[in-house]
């Protein structure tokens, strides 16, 4: 099915002035952005959404961040899909001095308690971020059914001041609606803030589901649509101070619909990790690599998985294979190894005879090599 889509945006804009520069809230990608500033590198844990459809999104991922300022507004672009069953997508933005580097549990209660759920419960924990990272505002998106007619989207913003307290509340709404025909009719959230997100759930492409190692540009093609976000300047310099915002930094993650649970679509990219878990146990600071986007910055090209050979008791043995793979197939996989060299499924080492996989412990995979070919014979 083809979808057409127009946004109220466009329709409004149509009436002025063509002005280069202005980009359209509409969660597609313009080119206006530039390059993006992050490419994921990690699965998806939470679904991988293959039915394109604007409107419903059976999984979230996030493939790519780009970030620029337009028109006195942050505007960030989120390329991918956020599932359509109100989980979150947290963003938090560092874009001046002080902030919070841990989260506090005195924030705003905005998004039904989403800063507190992620924050410091009195017992010194709270989600932390890489060193440096100290966040300043924060912005949450939800979205699920429309009573049939597509998604609806809310969206809740707090400051996050170095002490805590600060000013937040809801942001307002925004929907996408499709008709019977598949006209797409995307209208963004509008709220007294001036904050605005649409989102368009149409992609298919982008990373696939698991924890290991991917990549959201498959073959150097981002991911043109999925989430975005515009954000006025003055929420982020409350003292009205003329700040330059030449230094924003963006972290931004799915997480559970109750604020709960942090999936592995996190950007900057994990690197190859299953679904976080407990956000007040998340500490960016022990991940390898920036959990976070810097505005200005050239997203790091995609490293493919490392791929070797996979052998099986029965003689077959394929070649190019990744771990994961091999493993889900409980075969044996030696990294950057061909069949043409061999296979020796032979058993562990003469130190450990029952460690058949030889990955240095005897568990439970070389209980399922053993399952997995018993009653073959052997030569
Ligand atoms: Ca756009
Ligand atoms: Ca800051
Ligand atoms: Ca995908
Ligand atoms: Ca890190």
């Amino acid at each position: 099915m083809r979808f057409l889509i127009t946004t109220t945006a466009a329709i409004a804009l149509g009436t002025l002035t063509a002005h280069a520069g202005i980009l359209t809230v509409d969660g597609s990608l313009d080119s206006g952005y530039g390059d993006l500033a992050a490419i994921q590198n990690n699965s998806t844990g939470f679904g991988d959404d293959q039915g394109g459809h604007p409107a419903y999104a059976e999984g979230s991922e996030l493939n790519g961040a780009a970030i620029t300022i337009d028109q006195g507004n942050l505007m960030i672009h989120l390329g991918g899909n956020l599932q359509s069953n109100f989980n979150k997508l947290e963003i938090f933005i560092d874009a001046r001095d002080g902030g919070q580097n841990k989260i506090l549990g005195i924030n705003p209660d905005v998004g039904f308690g989403a800063l507190q759920r992620m924050g410091d419960d009195g017992s010194g924990n709270g989600l932390t971020f890489d060193a440096g990272f100290e966040a300043d505002y924060f912005v949450s998106i939800g979205c699920g059914d429309d009573n049939g007619n597509g998604i609806i989207y809310y969206v809740d913003c707090a400051e996050l001041r170095t002490n805590g307290d600060g000013v937040g509340g809801f942001a307002g709404s925004g929907t996408t609606h499709v008709d019977i025909d598949g006209n797409v009719t995307i209208t963004p959230s509008t709220g007294d803030q001036g904050i605005s997100v649409a989102i368009n759930n149409s992609n298919a492409g982008g990373v696939i589901g698991g924890d290991g190692v991917d990549c959201g540009a498959p073959n150097d093609v981002a991911v043109e649509t999925g989430i975005e976000i515009q954000i006025p300047l003055f929420l982020l310099d409350w003292d009205f101070e003329g700040l330059p915002f030449d230094n924003v930094r963006v972290c931004a993650f799915i997480n559970g619909g109750g604020h709960d649970f942090v999936s592995n679509q996190v950007l900057g990219g994990l690197g190859g990790s299953a679904n976080l878990g407990e956000p007040r146990g998340v500490d960016f600071g022990t991940i390898d690599g920036n959990q976070f986007v810097e505005m200005g910055a050239d997203a790091a090209p995609c490293v493919p998985p490392a791929t070797g050979n996979c052998c099986f008791a029965n003689g077959e043995c394929w070649d190019g294979v990744t771990y994961e793979n091999c493993d889900t197939n409980r075969g044996l996989w030696t990294e950057n190894a061909l069949c043409a060299d061999g296979c020796d499924l032979g058993g562990g080492s003469d130190d450990c005879p029952t460690d058949v996989d030889n990955s240095g412990a005897t568990d439970v995979d070389d209980l399922l090599i053993l399952i997995g070919n018993f009653g073959n014979p052997c030569p």
